[in-house]
């Protein structure tokens, strides 16, 4: 792969927007992935394989639990600081970029939010360092747009649950240690379980011959008469909002993170348009090129500035879950166009893995999908303009 050359765009001069925290952040994580991403990473997106020697400097850059208090091993710092971090790793690999955002917001965020303190202590401080891995299972074979009909379900037995059911497309699912995993009681309610690995019964298989998110871990959680201890039940939410809360973080994670690989697919395709000749000129000299390029930076700003006004609201509390699927939806399809737009300005070097652009494209693809899909994000902000539900 050729060297990490990025350069970040920022047109409408957006750091002035940011406090000296939220830089030091985002170059500490910016310089950690030239140096410990870029170079190998599409080695290990070729080989399908997750680089898990790079678990224990995401830990250091605080790219697990980034708003944690710093009482439990988080970096105790604010959504912004957050949207930066998740924004850098994609810009290195959604893949990898998938692996924070798991950890922090739908495996210790549930742990902090829902459940109690005893729970926060056991994992959370682990979870931050690196030292234990988690996955989040939601999705089932028959249920991801409606995960409310989810099959999985839990009986009480007395001294324990009994849990049944399997979970598919589970992100870190091959070597996690510990699932947050939702599934329903006898009376229907869906609840929070923290399942760990080795429990008798709970097995994880790993899902192969991916052509998007290859550098990430994907597999399914099963569960065949599970006994989990009483005392791993998140005792604090339950219904499905539970799982939809961990969802809004995440997706709000991932409206930063599209925004990264976006930056590295216009930085890419600007630097080749000046050093590629045709027709003896740089292509970057004819007015299509210039068009492509100029329609991305566009796109790059507003995106920019919806997930910062969007990070704005998310520290003072009010931002709504519309807002941030609004931000997912359309950040998502943004970076996806321009990695295609820039794909073709590099001609036949855009298919090589000599460059990243060809990887992000196809990692997207999960990412315009999972988390709520372009349609469901659609119909989200399509029911809370019109107050009608095209769910139900
Ligand atoms: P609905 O009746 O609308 O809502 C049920 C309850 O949930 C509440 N709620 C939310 N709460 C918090 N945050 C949200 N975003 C919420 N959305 C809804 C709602 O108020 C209600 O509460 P209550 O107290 O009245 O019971 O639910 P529905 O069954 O009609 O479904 C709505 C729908 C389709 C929008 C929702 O289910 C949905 O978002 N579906 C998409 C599923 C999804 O996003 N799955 C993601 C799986 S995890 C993943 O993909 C990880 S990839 C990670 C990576 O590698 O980066
Ligand atoms: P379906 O729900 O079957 O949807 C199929 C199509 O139908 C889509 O185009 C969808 O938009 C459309 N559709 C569905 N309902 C409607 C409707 N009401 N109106 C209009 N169109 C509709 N899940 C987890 O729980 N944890 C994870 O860590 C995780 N990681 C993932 C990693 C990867 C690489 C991938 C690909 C997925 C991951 N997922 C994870 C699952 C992901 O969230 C689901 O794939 C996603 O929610 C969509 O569910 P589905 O695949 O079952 O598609």
């Amino acid at each position: 792969m050729k060297p990490d050359l990025f350069e970040a765009p920022d047109y409408y001069n957006l750091d002035e927007l940011l406090t000296d925290e939220h830089k030091l952040v985002r170059d500490a994580a910016r310089q950690w992935v030239k140096r410990e991403v870029s170079p190998i990473i599409e080695d290990y997106a070729q080989r399908a394989e997750f680089p898990e020697q790079i678990i224990g400097g995401l830990a250091e850059i605080g790219a697990f639990g980034p708003y944690i208090p710093e009482e439990y091993g988080g970096a105790g710092l604010d959504q912004i600081s957050y949207g930066l971090i998740m924004q850098e790793i994609e810009r290195g690999d959604s893949g990898v970029r998938s692996t924070a955002s798991v950890q922090s917001s739908l495996v210790m965020y549930p742990i902090w939010k829902y459940g109690n303190e005893e729970q926060r202590k056991k994992y959370l401080p682990k979870l931050a360092s690196g030292e234990w891995m988690g996955c989040f299972g939601l999705t089932e074979p028959d249920h991801g747009s409606n995960p409310g009909g989810m099959i999985t379900n839990f009986k009480d037995m007395g001294d324990h649950y009994l849990l049944n059911g399997a979970k598919m497309w589970i992100s870190n699912a091959p070597f996690a240690q510990v699932a947050v995993v939702w599934a329903k009681n006898e009376e229907g309610r869906i609840h929070g379980l923290i399942v760990e690995r080795g429990m008798e019964g709970f097995s994880t298989p790993e899902t192969h011959n991916k052509w998007s998110l290859r550098a990430s871990a994907t597999g399914e959680l099963i569960f065949d008469n599970v006994k989990v201890p009483k005392e791993n039940l998140l005792p604090n939410k339950s219904g499905l909002g539970a799982p939809l809360g961990c969802l809004d973080s995440a997706r709000f994670g991932i409206a930063w993170g599209a925004i990264g690989a976006a930056m590295d697919c216009y930085d890419t395709a600007l630097r080749y348009s000046k050093e590629r000749l045709q027709f003896g000129k740089p292509i970057g000299s004819f007015q299509l090129q210039q068009k492509k390029l100029a329609e991305m930076i566009t796109e790059i700003t507003k995106a920019q500035l919806l997930a910062w006004k969007l990070g704005v609201m998310r520290n003072n509390g009010t931002a709504t879950s519309a807002q941030i699927s609004m931000a997912k939806r359309n950040n998502v399809e943004m970076a996806i166009k321009i990695a295609r737009e820039a794909r073709q300005m590099l001609g036949g070097m855009g298919i090589s893995g000599e460059y990243s652009i060809m990887r992000h494209s196809m990692n997207l693809e999960s990412v315009i999908t999972y988390e709520g899909t372009h349609d469901i994000h659609l119909l989200i902000t399509g029911l809370d303009v019109t107050g009608l539900n095209a769910f139900k």
